[in-house]
């Protein structure tokens, strides 16, 4: 009996480990089948977003085994069988001490760690690189103000024009760029009604909200080409808004910044509004 306790046990934490390897060992920056846990972190940011979830992880699993180990004690120890003459005692100091002073120090415990995220996510560094994030009903533009001034759209690559490997509903035809490394201030904006910018491997989400700027930052630490969506019910194409960012060297990001000052610089070249609303209109879901 104990022994196949034991076994089913060993089975059970060999199967979450290798569930836990799996999620980890792709660096996926997009949801991926299956996938049991956060995507990987891929800021500083990200990183402490997830050692806080795996630490809340541990705080409540005990937790829910503490109460659950009292519960079955009540039940085989005072059932009216086994209990049948019942004590008369309503008060007891120290345990009402405890039960009130040990949450407390729980929630001392959970607190340092939160704050200090929240502190992080708060407070930017002297930034590198800022740029502005427009949502816009569907889609996302990007402006690089100290990058030569340019802006492009970001549009949802249609199913039907996905490259072999490109995921879908996450690829976008003209992706953000980021040099990693660097601090990236991002200045967050609506034209329209509110979206929000959430990148989970950034651990980066914001509403974008008309005529308010919010900022965020984010360091990336590895190149790599990573997704997001709109997270805010924005209209009938909120779900095909993807955010795709491409992390390259600074080498790469100086290469592209020239490039993209001539494919952006044309203004005219940018569709109309009346392009924008048939282009929406005709998205393949
Ligand atoms: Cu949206």
């Amino acid at each position: 009996m104990g022994g196949g306790i034991g076994k089913s046990f060993w089975v059970t934490a060999a199967i979450g480990a290798v569930t836990v390897l799996a999620a980890f060992s792709g660096f996926a920056a997009e949801p991926q089948p299956w996938q049991m846990d956060l995507q990987a972190p891929a800021t500083p940011i990200a990183e402490g977003i997830a050692s806080l979830h795996n630490e809340l992880l541990v705080i409540i699993t005990a937790i829910t085994l503490f109460v659950l180990g009292l519960l079955i004690y009540v039940l085989v120890r005072f059932n009216a069988r086994s209990n049948p003459v019942p004590s008369k005692v309503t008060h007891n100091a120290f345990l009402e001490v405890a039960w009130t002073v040990l949450p407390i120090l729980i929630l001392v415990v959970i607190a340092i760690p939160s704050f200090r995220l929240l502190y992080n996510e708060a407070e930017i560094p002297p930034p590198d690189l800022t740029l502005k994030v427009t949502g816009h009903q569907w889609y996302w533009s990007y402006e690089y103000p100290d990058s030569g001034g340019f802006s492009f759209d970001s549009y949802m690559v249609k199913t039907p024009d996905l490259k072999p490997g490109q995921p879908r509903l996450l690829t976008a035809d003209n992706p953000m760029v980021v040099p990693v490394g660097k601090v990236v201030r991002a200045v967050v904006t609506a034209s329209d009604v509110i979206h929000a910018f959430y990148i989970p491997s950034f651990g980066v989400n914001v509403n974008a909200t008309p005529g308010r700027l919010n900022e965020i930052w984010f360091k990336v630490d590895r190149p790599g080409i990573y997704y997001g969506q709109c997270a805010k019910i924005c209209g009938f194409d909120h779900a095909f808004m993807p955010i795709m960012v491409k992390a390259v060297s600074a080498e790469d990001y100086a290469a592209w910044v020239e490039q993209a000052k001539k494919q952006f610089a044309d203004a005219d070249a940018r569709p109309s509004p009346s392009m924008l609303a048939s282009a929406a209109s005709e998205q393949t879901r």
